[in-house]
């Protein structure tokens, strides 16, 4: 792992109190925090919305004609997650737990920060604001279970209601899960510190989070490679990927 360029040193240093000084940290995240882990992004260009009918199959109204392609999108993820592992950012984020009260409020539909506690036998509310790819529910009747090794791609249906069987993500056109959404705005407007980590912050109302802990007087620092259309909004921006950095702008 490299230090941190000559631009990012004093911005990171400046981070780094901010945060040794908080009490309750709140990490807004999105698919960049995973992307190390070998998970890929979804609007980078080497994200999957690259073909654009990929984009199509994170859509509601997508299901009924092209059911078939989505589940074998979604099978295809949650295989990959059963071979991938969480990386330096995910720890640091799970060690940061020990000592302060951290929120999380993902907008990743995997499990690595779970694991990541679960390795360092800490824990702390992580609340996936769009869902869990782990997760199979009943298009119709929203029964549900917790299964990553149930084969979505053979087009299952469900024992209940035989209803259509989908992964139990959040698509575009779809509500977003009410408990995980409270929880996320109730830390927003208590936390002292905001930290965004490797999201673009164009989906809405996800987005509406650390503009909330923007407005309640937070600091807001960025963990991206690249801006995001939440650069403005952030007292600070750490220009490098997460696992790279998160390991030391969290250390204490
Ligand atoms: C809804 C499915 C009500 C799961 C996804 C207000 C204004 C405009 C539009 C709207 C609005 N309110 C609502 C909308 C509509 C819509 C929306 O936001 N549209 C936008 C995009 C125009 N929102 C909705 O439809 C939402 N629902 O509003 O409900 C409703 C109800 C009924 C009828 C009508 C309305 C539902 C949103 C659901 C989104 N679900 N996918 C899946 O397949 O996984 S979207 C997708 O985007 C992902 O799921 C992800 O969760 C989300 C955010 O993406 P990011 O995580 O930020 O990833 P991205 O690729 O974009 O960026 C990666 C970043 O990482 C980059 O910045 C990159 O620089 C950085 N990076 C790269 N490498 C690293 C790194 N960072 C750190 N380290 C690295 N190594
Ligand atoms: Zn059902």
């Amino acid at each position: 792992m490299s230090p941190p360029d000559d631009s990012v040193a004093p911005v990171l240093a400046t981070a780094k109190q901010w945060v040794q000084r908080a009490q309750n940290v709140l990490f807004f995240v999105g698919a960049g925090l995973s992307k190390a882990s070998g998970i890929q992004t979804f609007r980078d260009g080497d994200g999957w919305y690259q073909d654009h009918r990929v984009e199509e199959l994170a859509n509601v109204a997508s299901f009924s004609s092209q059911r078939a392609t989505m589940l074998s999108w979604y099978q295809h993820r949650r295989d990959q997650l059963q071979n991938v592992q969480p990386n330096e950012g995910h720890f640091a984020i799970a060690a940061c737990a020990k000592d302060k009260n951290v929120v999380v409020a993902t907008q990743n539909v995997d499990d690595l920060l779970e694991r990541a506690q679960k390795g360092l036998g800490v824990s702390c509310p992580v609340w996936h604001v769009h869902g869990s790819l782990a997760e199979v529910r009943c298009h119709h009747c929203l029964r549900s279970f917790e299964d990553l090794s149930f084969d979505l791609s053979t087009l299952p249906g469900c024992k209940a209601c035989d209803g259509p069987l989908r992964p139990g993500v959040v698509w575009f056109g779809e509500s977003l899960p009410e408990a995980p959404l409270h929880q996320s705005f109730s830390a927003a407007t208590t936390c002292d510190v905001c930290i965004l980590v490797g999201t673009s912050g164009v989906v809405y109302p996800a987005a509406l989070i650390p503009e909330r802990a923007a407005a309640a007087g937070a600091k807001l620092v960025e963990v991206n490679p690249n801006a995001s259309a939440l650069s403005s909004l952030c007292h600070a921006s750490l220009r490098g990927p997460a696992h790279e950095l998160l390991p030391d702008l969290l250390s204490a």
